[in-house]
Order: C-alpha cells, then structure tokens, then sequence
C-alpha cells in the first residue's frame, strides 16, 4: 500500500523518521461510541504528529511518534461525533508549531490551539498564532517530555499572553504540585491542568494526594481541568483486560469527583493519539464510552463537552 493509500485508508503511517523503539500507533479503527455525543461537543485535548515528511519532528523531542495527521484527526472526529477539536502542540514538535497551527487553519474554524513558545516569540508571530486560532501556550513540567525552562521565562510568556486573553495548559505530576503550587497561583490568566495533575489511581480518591489538587482547585477560581488521560493513568486497563464493557474504571472516580465539585471548569478529550503508551493502545469509541461514567447527567455533560470549552476557546460562539 503506497502512503497515500495507507492515509486515505486511516491507518498509521510513518514518514522519514524512525519511530522510537516500542512506540505503539494510535488505533486505526475505533469503534462507533455507545455513548451519543451532544451536538457541538468539543474534543479539548488532542495532537497532531507530523506528517514527519512536511512538518520534522523536533531535533530535541524525547520520542519520535508515528504520523498523526489533521486529516486523520478530522476523520476520527466525525466517526467519534465531535463537532470540534483543540489541538495541544505535542512535545515532539517542540516550539514548531506549523503541524499544529496548519491543522487549525485546515479545520474550517472548527479547531483551536494550545501552543508551545519559547521567550524570543516575536509580537508579530503571536499575533500570527492568534489568528490561526491558538487561544493558549503550554506550560510542561513532565521530565520525561522536556527539558527544564526557567520559572522567570514562563512568567515572561505568561504575562505576554494576557493582551491576546489566552490561557495556561500546564502539565505536571502529581508529586510536583506542591513544589509547583506557589508559582502557578501567580500567573495571570486562566489556568488548564493536564490530566487532572496525574493521579496515582492506585490510591484512594479520598486521600491526602488527591484531596491536595482538590484544594488546589477549590483555592484558586482561575484553575480548571482536563478530565482526561485514563487511558494513561488506569491500572486497571481497558475492557480487554479487565473483562467488563466499562473501560478503565479505576480512574472513574477521580475523574467524577472533579466534574462533580467544579463542574464549570472541567473539559474532556481524546488525548488522540495517545503518546507514549506502553501496555496498549485504546480505542476512542471506547474513551467517549466513559462520559457517561464521568459525568453522569446531561446538564454536566453538557457543560463538559460544549460551555466549558466554547466559553475558553470559542467565546464568540458560545450559546450561553
Ligand atoms: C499527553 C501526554 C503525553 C505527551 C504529550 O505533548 C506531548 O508529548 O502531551 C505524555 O506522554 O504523557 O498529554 O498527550
């Protein structure tokens, strides 16, 4: 099958990059949800890989991925039923964001960005990302995915960001938010935490860790949450390896619990193409099978697929 074939079939391809050794390819034929979207809901935490080919990989990325591209990406949220995407810049591309800022300027105005950028930003190239349809930088404190940035610099970024009312992803492990808290309560704008600040669900979801980013949250009305990344977090693992059709529900109720006490500041999403996975690759028709889960009514639903992200990402838009 020559690559043209394979992207038009929906599998995963790789361009001139080697892929790191073990890495696994997101899952090319995700299941129709059981769970029906709501119209207008939004997939708020995806990326786009590559292609490698048009768009290099990062000379001082920690993994090299196999292609993700916004056709792929589009195509699965049509089948998912998402109406629209936010694209976070992946690690792999570093502070490149052309993959990212050409998928948003593909997607028809249904697709917004999270950005990486470094201090020497221009003026100019952040107006450009802004008219592309970037609405946030990310802010990574996972060793694993990046190296060390001065807190001065990102104070820097962060109050440059304020003019264009963008907001903060960061992403962090749940040991390091108390070394982290201190700073993050100081920048200016709204506030996104990565799958829910990394839980270790093998704990209890009443215990002093969790309680700890609970508190967080409750302490700082700027704070909000992606309800996101079981697939990373579970130990428990999807149906296939637990026997049950009810994927990965060991991180059922750390992530209930946060849409149910913040329920106006919570998003959900893919995390499509899932990086960095070792034991096994989900498939999406099966991540939106644990909304229901998640957010059990549909006014929460609706708040965590629609209003809370339109609300940050698509303001004009929003209906309410
Ligand atoms: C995620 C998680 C990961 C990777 C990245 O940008 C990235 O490379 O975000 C991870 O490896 O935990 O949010 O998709």
């Amino acid at each position: 099958m020559s690559t043209e074939d394979a992207v038009n079939a929906g599998r995963p391809v790789s361009g001139p990059f080697e892929k790191t050794k073990g890495w696994l390819d997101w899952f090319h034929k995700p299941s129709k949800p059981l769970f029906s979207l709501p119209p207008g809901a939004v997939d708020a935490h995806c990326h786009v890989f590559g292609p490698g080919a048009e768009f290099p990989y990062a000379p001082e990325r920690k993994y090299t991925p196999c292609d993700a591209s916004k056709a792929q990406l589009f195509s699965l949220r049509d089948r998912l039923g998402f109406t629209r995407n936010v694209i976070v810049q992946a690690t792999c591309h570093g502070a490149d964001n052309s993959a990212m800022v050409d998928a948003l300027i593909s997607s028809d105005g249904r697709a917004r960005g999270v950005a990486t950028v470094r201090r020497d930003v221009t003026d100019a190239e952040l107006k450009r990302l802004h008219e592309a349809g970037v609405r946030g930088v990310r802010f990574n404190f996972v060793k694993r995915l990046v190296d060390f940035t001065p807190q001065d610099e990102l104070k820097e970024i962060a109050e440059r960001i304020v003019e264009h009312d963008w907001h903060i992803v960061v992403y962090f492990e749940a040991a390091d938010l108390p070394e982290l808290e201190g700073f993050l309560a100081e920048l200016p704008t709204t506030i996104v935490v990565d799958h829910m600040g990394r839980p270790d669900v093998t704990k209890p979801v009443e215990g002093p860790e969790f309680a700890r980013f609970l508190k967080f949250m409750d302490d700082y009305e700027n704070v909000w949450c992606k309800v996101t990344g079981a697939e990373r977090l579970s130990v428990s693992g999807p149906p296939a390896l637990n026997g049950e059709h009810y994927p990965y529900r060991d991180v059922v109720p750390f992530a209930r619990k946060v849409v149910e006490e913040f329920p106006g500041r919570v998003l959900w999403g893919t995390d499509w193409p899932h990086p960095n996975l070792k034991g096994h690759m989900p498939d999406d028709g099966l991540m939106v099978d644990i909304i229901p889960h998640i957010a059990p009514a549909a006014d929460l639903q609706d708040l965590m697929l629609i209003d809370n992200p339109m609300r940050l990402y698509w303001p004009e838009d929003r209906r309410r």
